[in-house]
């Protein structure tokens, strides 16, 4: 609805992400500004997931992906970019100054260092440092996505790799989605993250995709998501849930249906995943839905302070 601007980010770190949106769009700003500042803020925030401070890839270095999408289907993105703080605000520089919607690699580099961004020393965050040693213990390339609800397998009697978690057990937070819609009634996204942990070098998940990671059409809504991009990559996820809610569904039943289908294709395979979808109608309505169970996602307007919801799921 016109005049009742609103915020949704994935994961329960949704309040660090709402927490740069929401002055925007208080003060009347747009979407497209809003979602950025999301991203600027879980990009400062030292994690796992997002970032320079995030997990590197299986040869030590953090490479990372982001996109970001307008009310009138502009869109930029970068992946496998290295040494650059604000991926979402290359995506953004992408977006509005060149002919172009997606840079990679040295290219998206070049690009942010032309634009004033500054190259950083590339080092990891002692928190990724410590995994990284860990991981090389056993180099396994087992890449495991928040599944958060994981056991110690029993058949091992150990536990599995989980890269989205403290060392304590609880759960850090993993790639950040978020969609807004502004006083203006106008819908806008972006994702970023630093993909899956200990990927191989030159992987690209679905978050910098569009229409995978992230899809935005102001007549219907707008998605992103987390989890195994491959998965959602395959099925264009989070295209077919705007899809889903332009054939009128909810924003809760576009993000099942498109869950079921990602499932469908092998739900043994499936057990062992996690994706999960959050979506935004242009009327403000908000749902989600995930593979596994222990998805969330955070909520932010006039009257919902920062509000953690646990998101449905298939299993
Ligand atoms: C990826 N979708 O690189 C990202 C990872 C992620 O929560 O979402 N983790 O595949």
């Amino acid at each position: 609805i016109a005049g009742q601007p609103l915020v949704v980010s994935t994961w329960d770190s949704g309040t660090i992400a709402n927490g740069g949106a929401w002055p925007v769009l208080q003060r009347g700003g747009k979407a497209i500004d809003a979602v950025e500042q999301a991203g600027i803020a879980i990009e400062n925030d030292i994690n796992c997931c997002v970032g320079l401070g995030g997990n590197p890839d299986r040869d030590g270095r953090v490479t990372l992906d982001s996109c970001i999408m307008d009310d009138q289907f502009n869109c930029g993105s970068v992946a496998f970019l290295e040494r650059i703080k604000h991926p979402v605000s290359v995506a953004r520089k992408v977006m509005d100054t060149t002919p172009h919607v997606m840079l990679v690699g040295e290219g998206a580099q070049q690009f942010a260092v032309a634009n004033g961004f500054v190259l950083e020393p590339g080092t990891l965050s002692a928190d990724a440092d410590k995994t990284y040693r860990k991981w090389l213990e056993k180099s396994e390339y087992k890449p495991i996505i928040n599944v958060e609800n994981q056991k110690p397998s029993p058949s091992k009697g150990k536990k599995a790799f989980a890269p989205n978690k403290l060392e304590d057990g609880t759960p850090n937070h993993d790639t950040m989605g978020t969609v807004a819609l502004d006083a203006a009634g106008n819908l806008s996204g972006m994702c970023t993250t630093s993909g899956m942990g200990f990927k191989m070098r030159g992987r690209v998940g679905d978050s910098p995709i569009i229409g995978a990671g992230l899809y935005v059409d102001n007549e219907v809504g707008a998605v992103t998501c987390s989890g195994q991009g491959e998965e959602v990559i395959r099925m264009c996820g989070s295209h077919l849930v705007v899809e889903f809610m332009r054939q009128g569904m909810t924003p809760t039943e576009a993000c099942r249906r498109a869950v079921e289908r990602i499932i469908k294709r092998d739900p043994v395979k499936a057990k062992d995943f996690q994706v999960g979808f959050i979506a935004l109608n242009r009327r403000g309505e908000v749902g989600a839905f995930s593979v596994q169970k222990g998805f969330s996602y955070t909520v932010t307007s006039a009257t919902i302070q920062n509000k953690v919801y646990k998101a449905e799921s298939y299993f």
